[in-house]
Formats: C-alpha cells, structure tokens, sequence
C-alpha cells in the first residue's frame, strides 16, 4: 500500500508501513483496540485495515494537555497518533510509534452491540446485526479481503481466455429460471421482476460478442432458509459461442485451480488467521453421471429412482462419499430448465452439469437450445408460455450460434476457500427471507 495522507494530514502511513520508517515522523490513524497504562507510560494499541500499530505515550515527554486526552479515549473510537517509529520492546509488535501528539477524531459510543476484539462471543444473528462494526475483527475483514483476491483472479481469468465483460439489466419483465421464486417489483404500474440469472441475455449476447461474462448479485425468493441459499446473491455468469459443455466445464475446472493458486499466494496471512490450508485441485475432476448417482444413493440405502431430484439429504450422502470437487452430469431432461439441450440419441438426457464441492452446488450449466423451434418446444414442454418468451425468441431467428456456459455461486465458492459453514459469514451484507437490514 503506497504512503498517503487525507485532506486533514491525519494519516501519513498504515500500520503495516511502519517498518519501513525506522526514526522517522509519521501519523497513523485507526480505532483503539486497547489502551493499558503502567505507571507514566500508556500504551495505545490501534488498528487499522492493514493490522495494528502500537503508539507508546509517556508522561513525562509530553505535555500535560497531550497526556490527558488518552482520559478521553474509548474502544474502538477513531484516532490520529502523531510520533517517531522506533522498535519495540513488546513481544506481538516489531516496531511502535513513540507518540508526540494525540488527536480524537471520531469517539465510539458505548456501549457497543459487540466486541470486535472478539474477545466476548458474539452469535452470527448479533454480529450481522452491527456489520460495520463486526467487519473491525480481523479475521471476518480477512473473509473480505480474500474475496476481493477471488474476484479480480476469476476477472482476470476470463478475461484472458477471451471473454468480454458485460452488465445485463436486474430489472426484467420475463422470469428466467421458471416462475417459482421471483421477487415482483412494481415498475411504473406494471409488474417486473427482479432478476434471478442473467440468463437470457448471455445467451443473446454470444450472437455479436461470442463469449461473454458476467459478475453480479441476482435474485431469487427463496422461502426455505438454509445455510447456504441468499435471497440476493453473487453470481459468475459466461456463456461462449461454439464451445460445448466439456470446454465449459474445462474453463471452470481452470478457473477453480487458478482462483485457489492465486488466493493460496496473495492471501498467505487471510488464510492462516482463517486457519485455512488450500490445495489446488488436480484436473479433470471427477465426473459421475446422475444416473450414477442414483445408482450410489441405492446402493447406500436411498429411496430413489431415476427422474428424481437430488435433495438436500441425498447431496449430504453422495458429498460424503466424493470430497473435493466433482461434477454430476448429464441429467433427466426433466431436471433442467427449458434452454438447456436435450443428448439426440438418449433424449430423456441433457448436455448439463452441475459442479459439487462435497455436498454444496458450487455451479450448473450445460449446452444451450439454439434452434428456436426447440425452444418453444422445451418452453411448452416445461409449462412455461411461449408468448412471454417472445421477445427472447425472436433473436434465435437473427442467427444463433451453438453455446454453452455455466453460472457459478461465488457466495458458494467462498465458504469453500474459506471454510466457513454459513453463506451469511463470507457476504457482507446477507439478505434472506428474514433479513432486510442492515
Ligand atoms: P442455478 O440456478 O443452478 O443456475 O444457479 C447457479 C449457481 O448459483 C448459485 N445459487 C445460489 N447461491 C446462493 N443463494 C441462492 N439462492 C442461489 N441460487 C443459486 C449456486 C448455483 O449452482 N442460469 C443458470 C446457470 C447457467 O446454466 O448458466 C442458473 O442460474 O451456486
């Protein structure tokens, strides 16, 4: 992080920066994470988004005026310590600031909904109820800085294999994904949804850009409330033009073993204080048919036949039986929504995917329908109107060519790369059925 100072001069350098100013006058600024005093030395302990910095105030070098404003101070309040950087004697801490001055920028009320010291336990429900204040522990702000690590490696990623990024409205008059779990906005008298998948467009968009990719929340109502279902979520969304499902699920099995080498070497200190060892995945991962997998629920006691859906519960068996990353392929057609297409010689079958992480779906996609007459036929066939899908319909008419593409959870991915068991933790500001706030 380069050296910079705001408008008021009240910062010249974070804490991570003071090795690297040994004598020299510097202002770091940051909130109180602890203030001790030993007879006439008080030692301020401040933490900012790089770590934390120890400031060392003695009486007796400083101006009765300066000395006492430490009186002032409480956890967590925002100050400004201006002094010379010297090492230090303390076990925890190379170097600390020999403090010449003090300043209270910002002074927190107590008392405060939590401790972000984390030193008294506080349950998710409290913590997601003071985020702001919650992101101040160090171990659920280094969540966040290795998400931001996730994004630009899945960014640069994509953008190396050729794909173009691009932003698709949320606000849509036709429901994507089937009708079930859309959340209705009131647009100007009519009615619209907001969007669960960027699906349709992608598709449209491979006709001029021919791979495309997209990073953006979308919606769905879920009703059930589990621990790993949003109601607003974060998606990584392509779709490429002349590739099939297996160069899809390729690029995915690429971009997966990128983003964990990329995370593994940027995020060494996230990772440890997150007590999180990766290792990048070999390739290619496992694959089993659906078929397959109802074969292995059977054989391990399961109620089930082919054309059922994979619940919860039977995820959980088949996870415990396949660690890791695998995908299930080639599902019922019954299964998969209208625009993914039909295997020729095995019609009951789809060119689809799902990608699993253990039991959680981390990702799905498939070969698309490119023929509109198809479509139609696939949109009759899921009980879906043709009419509504008119205006979708029609661009299959300008010349479509054959796609593939997949959507990713990223919420999914980082519980993952962090190890977190609850989506809630690794979103800043989660929504679900009982959550709108903060
Ligand atoms: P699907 O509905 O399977 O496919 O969603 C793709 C991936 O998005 C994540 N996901 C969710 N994450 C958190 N909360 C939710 N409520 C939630 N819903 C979905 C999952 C899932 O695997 N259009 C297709 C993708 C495609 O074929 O390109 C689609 O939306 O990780």
């Amino acid at each position: 992080m380069t050296s910079r100072s705001n408008s008021k001069g009240l910062r010249t350098h974070y804490a991570s920066q003071l090795k690297d100013s040994v004598g020299k006058e510097v202002r770091i600024a940051g909130w109180v994470e602890d203030l001790r005093a030993k007879g006439s030395i008080t030692f301020l302990t401040v933490r900012d988004v790089t770590g934390l910095a120890q400031a060392v105030f003695k009486r007796d070098e400083l101006p009765e005026e300066e000395y006492s404003k430490l009186k002032k101070l409480t956890l967590q309040s925002v100050v400004s310590v201006r002094g010379i950087v010297g090492r230090s004697l303390s076990k925890k801490l190379e170097f600390e600031v020999k403090a010449k001055g003090l300043e209270l920028v910002s002074k927190a009320l107590h008392p405060l909904p939590l401790d972000p010291r984390g030193r008294i336990d506080a349950g998710l429900d409290k913590r997601l109820d003071s985020r702001a204040l919650d992101l101040r522990n160090p171990k659920n702000l280094a969540i966040f800085k290795l998400r931001h690590a996730l994004v630009q490696s899945i960014r640069a990623y994509l953008i190396s294999n050729g794909f173009i990024e691009v932003s698709t409205p949320k606000l849509i008059g036709t429901a994507t994904e089937g009708g079930a779990d859309l959340f209705e906005v009131d647009y100007f008298g009519r009615k619209a949804y907001l969007a669960q998948s960027p699906q349709l467009y992608k598709e449209q968009l491979v006709m001029s850009l021919d791979r495309v990719f997209e990073m953006a929340d979308y919606f769905r109502a879920e009703k059930s409330s589990t621990r790993r279902h949003l109601s607003e979520f974060y998606s990584v969304d392509v779709e490429a033009a002349f590739m099939d499902e297996e160069d899809v699920m390729g690029l995915l099995e690429g971009l997966i073993r990128k983003a964990i080498e990329d995370v593994s070497r940027e995020c060494t200190e996230e990772l440890k204080l997150l007590g999180v060892s990766l290792k990048v995945p070999e390739v290619p991962f496992e694959r089993i048919t659906y078929d397959e997998a109802v074969e292995e629920l059977k054989a391990l006691g399961v109620d089930k036949k082919v054309g059922d859906d994979l619940l919860d519960s039977d995820l959980k068996v088949l996870g415990s039986a396949h660690k890791g990353f695998y995908f299930i392929t080639k599902w019922p057609v019954g299964l998969k929504p209208f625009y993914i297409e039909r295997i020729k010689e095995e019609p009951e079958y789809t060119y689809s995917f799902d990608l699993q992480h253990g039991y959680l779906e981390i990702a799905s996609g498939g070969r698309r329908v490119h023929d509109r007459a198809e479509l139609e036929r696939r949109l009759r066939e899921c009980g879906l109107d043709v009419k509504g899908f008119e205006e979708h319909l029609k661009v299959f008419g300008y010349g479509m060519p054959p796609h593939s593409g997949w959507g990713l959870g990223l919420d999914r991915l980082m519980m993952v790369l962090t190890g977190r068991k609850n989506i809630r933790e690794v979103t800043l500001y989660p929504r679900d059925r009982f959550r709108l706030v903060p």
